[in-house]
């Protein structure tokens, strides 16, 4: 016989015994698109404690829809991070090209099978800092935002925390308000008009910290530095999250 208490008991438990399982992480990931996944999967494989907070409850960003819906994604460089994860690239002249779907699926479950944690349905809305360094995020249930209830978050520490909110930069917004940024303008100097070829370039280059503690990864790298969109061409996003994940285990 199924007790219905039998099934709140086992979720509350479960939840309730990895979330204090992870109070106290090497590092936090917020957003769940492809630069973030890609970044959890490389550290976790390299024993870090991982933790991706996904504001919604289906991880994978703006990556599910490929482009104008069809679930087609280009690659021109870094097809070798999807096809680590399982995905099948098909070559088409200079590009690549791939099922949205399966990116998402085999990203998001690559991760995992490292060793990463998703909490979805999660935001982070603040971050902790000491001494001058970010030291931890500070979370909230969306729903909880979403339905704008007056309700007091709470925190988790983290050696380093990666921004990979995508176009919003919404963690580096936060900590460029209350203290402004260590790049050269000490500010988010915006995401400029749609520019493939300039963009997938520039979201690499422009991958790393941004303050201490803070990195900066995929989409949301080049709103803070002012380089452009790029649209569903996807392999700067790759790129991007593999070398954040290099430049955290460096400080690490
Ligand atoms: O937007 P998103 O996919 O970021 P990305 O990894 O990739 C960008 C591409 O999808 C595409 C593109 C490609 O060329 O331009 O846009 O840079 O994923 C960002 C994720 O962050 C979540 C959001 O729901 C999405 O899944 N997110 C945003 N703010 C928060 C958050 C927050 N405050 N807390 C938790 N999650």
């Amino acid at each position: 016989m199924i007790r219905d208490i039998d099934i709140t008991c086992l979720i509350v438990e479960e939840f309730n015994r990895e979330f204090l399982d992870n109070l106290q992480i090497d590092v936090a990931i917020v957003g769940a698109g492809p630069s973030g996944l890609t970044a959890a999967r490389y550290l976790a494989e390299k024993g870090k404690k991982v933790v991706i907070f996904e504001r919604k409850i289906s991880p994978g960003g703006g990556m599910w829809g490929g482009g104008i819906g069809y679930p087609v994604i280009v690659i021109k460089q870094g097809h070798e991070i999807l096809e680590e994860a399982g995905v099948k690239c098909i070559k088409k002249d200079e590009y690549w090209i791939a099922n949205s779907v399966e990116s998402v699926a085999k990203l998001l479950s690559s991760a995992i099978d490292a060793g990463a944690r998703v909490f979805n349905g999660m935001s982070v809305e603040d971050v902790m800092v000491r001494d001058g360094r970010v030291c931890g995020v500070v979370i909230n249930w969306s729903a909880i935002l979403t339905a704008g209830l007056h309700v007091d978050p709470v925190s988790i520490e983290a050696k380093a925390v990666i921004d990979a909110t995508g176009h919003d930069c919404n963690i580096v917004k936060v900590v460029e308000k209350k203290y402004g940024l260590s790049t050269p303008t000490g500010k988010i100097e915006g995401e400029k008009a749609m520019w493939a070829d300039e963009g997938e370039r520039k979201t690499v280059e422009n991958t790393g910290e941004v303050f201490p503690g803070l990195y900066v990864t995929g989409m949301a790298a080049n709103a803070v530095h002012g380089s452009p969109r790029m649209g569903p061409i996807f392999g700067g996003m790759l790129l991007s999250g593999k070398k954040v994940a290099e430049m955290v285990m460096e400080k690490l």
